[in-house]
Order: structure tokens, then sequence, then C-alpha cells
């Protein structure tokens, strides 16, 4: 029978509410830099989210809202050298430390890792703003807590492909009844689901709505000892936060 083993945790919106007031944000800085008039607002960003990926969200973006706007220079390169820039703006945005963590996510980290539990990051965000979220929430040190860190163009489909799990598991040489996986978005649960993985998802404003009827549990935050979670599916049983306890029971129930 297969022991629970690790945990792979998705970031944007998981991690911590990176979107309305982070990736959003970055995204306007880069266009108002580049002399275009886009601007992005929550409502927007919402229909916006339906594609993972910031190069991949921007094409989405023309394709969808501007089909009249053709570059001087190749589109790729456009888009390419456009999200750049955002990632400059989103870094500047994580290291004013105006992006907290979400609630309970310190606290399951560390337990976690003092049960023995593995660790991984699996994401569609490019690289560098996954670590500077940690090392700007966490600390310098809490990078190695992280076996493996797979983000951004690092597999080329993105969620809701499984591939980037499908990765992760490869280099964690686990199979996937051996994890849990953390998602807060309906992207984010099918990529987890096509690679069989058992998922919890913590819901967030944006994804509320979001279809999660084959999640594990869903709740719409980790939650604390004096933060207690609202239960949208699942048996907890007594419990009113995730814990490593939890977990173990969740797992061998499911
Ligand atoms: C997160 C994303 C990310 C960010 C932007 O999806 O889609 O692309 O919005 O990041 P998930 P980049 O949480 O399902 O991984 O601009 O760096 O691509
Ligand atoms: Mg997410």
């Amino acid at each position: 029978m297969a022991i629970l083993r690790a945990l792979l945790f998705d970031v944007d919106g998981t991690l911590a509410d990176t979107e309305r007031d982070g990736h959003r944000v970055a995204f306007n800085q880069a266009f108002h830099e580049a002399g275009l008039n886009w601007e992005w607002s929550i409502e927007l960003y919402d229909d916006l989210l339906s594609v993972t990926g910031g190069k991949e969200r921007i094409r989405f973006f023309i394709e969808k809202y501007q089909p009249n706007f053709f570059p001087e220079e190749e589109i790729d390169d456009y888009i390419k050298r456009l999200h750049q820039r955002k990632t400059h703006f989103y870094l500047q945005l994580l290291r004013q430390g105006n992006i907290p963590l979400r609630s309970g996510v310190t606290r399951l980290l560390k337990e976690a890792r003092a049960a023995g539990l593995r660790l991984a990051i699996v994401t569609t965000t490019t690289p560098e703003n996954v670590t500077h979220l940690i090392q700007s929430t966490l600390g310098n040190k809490a990078l190695d807590w992280f076996e493996v860190i797979a983000a951004g163009d690092i597999v080329p489909a993105k969620k809701p492909a499984p591939d980037i799990y499908h990765y992760t598991l490869e280099k964690m040489k686990l199979q996937p009844e051996e994890c849990l996986a953390f998602e807060d978005s309906n992207n984010g649960l099918r990529s987890a689901l096509g690679a069989k993985l058992r998922t919890i998802v913590t819901t967030n404003a944006y994804t509320q709505q979001h279809n999660f009827s084959d999640a594990m549990l869903v709740v719409d935050r980790l939650g604390e000892p004096n933060q207690a979670f609202k239960v949208q599916q699942g048996h907890v049983g007594q419990a009113s936060f995730v814990d490593v306890t939890l977990l173990h029971k969740l797992y061998e129930q499911y």
C-alpha cells in the first residue's frame, strides 16, 4: 500500500494571492511603459485568467480584445519582450513585500517538513517569480525546503495540461498516489487530476465559482488554529484548519 510522501504546491492563488494585486498590476505597468493604452481591470482579468502563463495570456488578450493590433516586429518577440518587462515589475512588487503568503501556508510547510514530508513547487509562473516570493516571505534558506521547483516554460504545455506534474513526479521519482497536490483554480485542478493526483483546493476570489467537483477537499483557506476554514467539499471531521494530521486522514479515506 502506498504511503503519503510528498506535498506538491501550486504558487499563484495557492501559496499567495498574487493575481489581482500582483501579476495584473505588473502587466498594466508593462503596457503603460510600452506606450500601449491597454488596461486590465479586475473584472477583465477574471476572463484572462482562463489562460495560464503570462505570455499565453497576453496573446489571448490580443486575439480576443485587440484583433487589429500588429506590432512592427514578429508578434512572438514582441510578446516575449513585453512579458520580460512585466516580470521586472512583478519582481519589484514582490520586493516591496506587498504580497503575503495565504493563511496557514507557512505553518503547514513547517509542519510538513518536521513530519518528513517532501515538498515541491509545481507552477506555470516564471521561475524568478517563485524564488522571489519564497525569499521575500520565508527567507533565503526556505528555497532549500523544496526538492523541485518546476516552473514556467520548463514544459511547453502549461496547465491545465498535466505535463508539469508529470515532470515533477519524474524528478522526485514518486508515484502520484504517494503525493497530494494543492491548487486554487480549475486549470490547476485539471492539471493535477490529469497526473492522477489527489488534490486539495483552496479557493480565492477569482476561483470560488470554478468547478472543483473532483477535488479531495475544497476549502476557502488552509486556515490556522484561530482562523477556521470554510469547507465547500470533503469530510474533515472536527478539524477547523488543514494540518498534517488532517492530510493523513484525508489521504487514507480518499
Ligand atoms: C498561474 C499563472 C501565471 C501568472 C503569470 O497559473 O497563470 O501565469 O498569472 O505568470 P497557476 P507569468 O497558478 O495555475 O500555475 O507571467 O510569469 O507567466
Ligand atoms: Mg494557481
